[in-house]
């Protein structure tokens, strides 16, 4: 047992000061110190500088840890031709990127106070490094693939992966999960088996949905930039699923969905009366022209995450913070950040289905500290001085143990 102090702590009521957390490998108690320490008499305490915030350790929801060789190769700009470049160069990237890059791409995300994440894995190279990793990480299995005659194939394939992570589960902090690709690139009979499993198994599941106006104009229309894309490299002209069918798809079952950022007002308030919660990447959106999510309408919950170094230039949480801000300009600026904690604390651990992303008794003891450059003026203030002042967390521990 170990009791830490902080200036400020992030607690679901909100910042409050002159506090302290008593904590194992779980949050045992949030109390003034006298009463922690007259109850935890030999507890070691950890004291943290002047104008430090403690927050429940940071939750990254999207990233494709595999895609991490992309600096300058991927074209961005739109869609349709990064996608395209992702084709091309697949495999190169994918064979330039080796553990030690995953590995330092893991590194970028503990120092901006990432505790746990959702790691897309289209091909499973990643496990090793994310079973070495101090992190929480959801191993979301990505499921893809368009041609009927290839299902079962394509599906034995993936539940290899799947098996692989779960065989990992035991000595690690990687939890098993499906991520089925998206509405256009993921056959019918494909999404029906992946959801039975996600359900029976209760695994935590992902999709990337509606994310591009061409993706849109594909699944309403067949036509636009996806239609020379699937005759070329998929013999096939006409879109497998609409929108509304792949939406329905989900209904009985709370679904991680990426993006978003084409969907209607109507799917987007349907989405939320079916429990589900979406993933938003404001610099992959920004970077391969698909829009900005309206998250001020959204009734659903949101978690801010980074997406894959394929469309990103960082996995800085804090760089993906403050260009949440810059993106949605209009907003008030210090409730906006506020719900940009949120989304990365409390959010994230729902959407990922983690004990986790709160200073509350019985949850994981995962935290990441803040400390600010001055004193803040206004309490009410802290979260947005977060989120613009710094750069790197000053402190990390999961399960309680130090690692920054
Ligand atoms: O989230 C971004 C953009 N949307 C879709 N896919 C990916 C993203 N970053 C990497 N990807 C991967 C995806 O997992 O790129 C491949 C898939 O393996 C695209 S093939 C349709
Ligand atoms: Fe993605």
């Amino acid at each position: 047992m170990q009791i830490i102090v902080a200036d400020f702590i992030y607690t679901p009521e909100g910042f409050v000061s002159g506090h302290a957390v008593a904590f194992g490998s779980t949050i045992e108690a949030v109390d003034t110190l006298a009463v922690l320490q007259a109850r935890y008499p030999n507890a070691p305490r950890i004291t943290t500088p002047p104008n430090t915030i403690l927050y429940p350790g940071f939750i990254n929801t999207h990233v494709h840890l595999e895609f991490s060789a992309n600096k300058t190769t991927l074209k961005y700009g739109e869609f349709m031709p990064w996608l395209d470049s992702v084709i091309t160069h697949r495999e190169d990237l994918v064979g330039a990127c080796d553990n030690r890059m995953m590995y330092q791409a893991c590194n970028t995300m503990l120092e901006s106070g990432i505790t746990s994440f959702g790691a897309i894995s289209s091909f499973g190279l990643e496990l090793e490094v994310c079973q070495k990793s101090p992190q929480r990480v959801v191993f979301f299995n990505e499921l893809i693939g368009s041609n009927a005659m290839m299902a079962d194939m394509l599906y034995g394939d993936f539940l290899e992966r799947l098996n692989a992570s779960k065989a990992k589960a035991h000595s690690s902090r990687i939890t098993p999960a499906i991520a089925i690709h998206s509405p256009y690139a993921v056959h019918p009979i494909l999404i029906q088996k992946a959801l039975t499993l996600a359900k029976q198994q209760h695994l935590p599941l992902s999709a990337h949905l509606l994310e591009s106006p061409a993706e849109r104009e594909w699944l309403e229309e067949g036509a636009g930039a996806f239609k020379p894309f699937f005759e070329q490299y998929f013999k096939s002209s006409i879109p497998m699923s609409s929108v509304e069918e792949f939406i329905h798809a989900f209904d009985t079952y709370p679904t991680h969905f990426t993006h978003c950022t084409q969907a209607t007002q109507r799917e987007l308030d349907y989405l939320a009366t079916k429990g589900h919660s979406i993933a938003h990447c404001p610099r992959s959106n920004r970077y391969l022209g698909c829009g900005r999510l309206a998250i001020e309408s959204l009734k659903l919950p949101f978690s801010v995450a980074t997406d894959g170094l394929s469309s990103n230039d960082s996995l800085n949480l804090f760089d993906e913070l403050r260009s949440a801000m810059m993106l949605h300009h209009q907003e008030d600026m210090t409730t906006l950040a506020n719900q940009l904690i949120e989304s990365v604390t409390r959010h994230g651990a729902d959407a990922l289905h983690l004990n986790a992303g709160e200073i509350a008794v019985g949850k994981e003891a995962d935290f990441t500290l803040v400390t600010l450059p001055d004193t803040p003026e206004r309490p009410e203030e802290l979260a947005l001085w977060t989120i613009l002042h710094t750069q790197s967390a000053s402190g990390v521990y999961i399960a309680g143990e130090q690692y920054v």
